[in-house]
């Protein structure tokens, strides 16, 4: 039905690719290291409506890395519309040695309507740290000064270094009052100087010609059309757009889902570590 849909409205394809198709680098992110010896890790903190991606993200990634499929962050059903996550819960990525230095908060997702979903004044005190690990996120009250869960004293370790948008490429349209939450969260990021990418997952989904072959992806005028909206949308910079496809019902894992993550992580680890070197 997509690549129905993608034929009728224009011609499905560029010719030449508008973007240069990406071949991530595994050795880079499996040996990065935070450019200060006092940071242990770099904090990644993703957010987006419900549904578009994020638990999906953070385990197409530790399967990247750990070379074999891996489910540590649950995913929730496609069709839930209410989100399932709603622990604050740091998630690592298993090595020989112990851990990776990269580490994602997986926010709960962003939804309608005023008392549902994560409230953005949590939001904003997850990125500065003052969100305990394992905190359950009341979506009625958010959290404040002095009550349990409150870290009064984050470290840099605790503070968000980069923020990553979720849009899924798939859905017809954002409820505005979602775009509006999405905003402020972007604000307070902007304010506490952190740096923001956005990733446009479901691409496969989306787009016929990208589902037949990823490789298509950036010679797909859908999926082109979709970071152009992203960039006049919600803000970012066309080059800090990055279109993904997730792991969802692969079983063994594949180059061309690898390379895309990769070449999309490689940019959020870049810019994380722009910041963590200002910290
Ligand atoms: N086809 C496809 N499915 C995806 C992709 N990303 C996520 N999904 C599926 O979409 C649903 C919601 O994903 P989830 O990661 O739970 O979203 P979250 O609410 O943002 O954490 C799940 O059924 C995933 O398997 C993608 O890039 N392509
Ligand atoms: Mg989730």
């Amino acid at each position: 039905i997509a690549y129905f849909l993608c034929c009728c409205h224009f011609p499905p394809a560029f010719e030449k690719p508008w973007r240069e198709i990406p071949w991530g680098d595994l050795k880079y992110v499996q040996h990065y290291k935070p450019s200060k010896g006092s940071v242990k890790h770099l904090r990644v903190m993703l957010y987006g409506p419900v549904g578009s991606g994020k638990s999906s993200f953070i385990n197409s990634v530790s399967s990247i890395l750990r070379g074999r499929m891996a489910i540590p962050a649950a995913v929730s059903a496609a069709t839930s519309e209410i989100s399932f996550t709603t622990k604050y819960e740091t998630h690592k990525i298993e090595r020989e040695d112990g851990f990776y230095p990269l580490v994602f908060n997986d926010i709960m997702g962003l939804e309608d309507g005023t008392n549902t979903g994560v409230q953005t004044e949590d939001i904003k005190l997850a990125m500065m740290g003052h969100v305990m690990d394992t905190y359950l996120f009341n979506s009625k009250s958010p959290l404040s000064s002095g009550c349990l869960g409150y870290n009064k004293n984050p470290s840099a370790d605790d503070r968000c270094h980069i923020l990553v948008c979720v849009i899924s490429a798939n859905t017809a349209e954002t409820k505005p009052s979602v775009l509006q939450k999405m905003k402020t969260v972007r604000e307070a990021a902007r304010d506490l100087g952190i740096p923001q990418v956005c990733i446009l997952t479901h691409i496969d989904e989306a787009c016929g010609i990208t589902e037949s072959n990823l490789k298509n992806v950036y010679h797909s005028k859908y999926i082109k059309r979709k970071v152009s909206f992203c960039h006049s949308t919600v803000g970012f910079p066309m080059n800090c757009i990055f279109p993904v496809k997730n792991y969802s019902e692969e079983h063994r894992l594949d180059n061309d889902i690898d390379s895309l993550i990769l070449d999309a992580l490689q940019s959020i680890i870049n810019f994380g570590d722009d910041f963590i070197k200002k910290l």
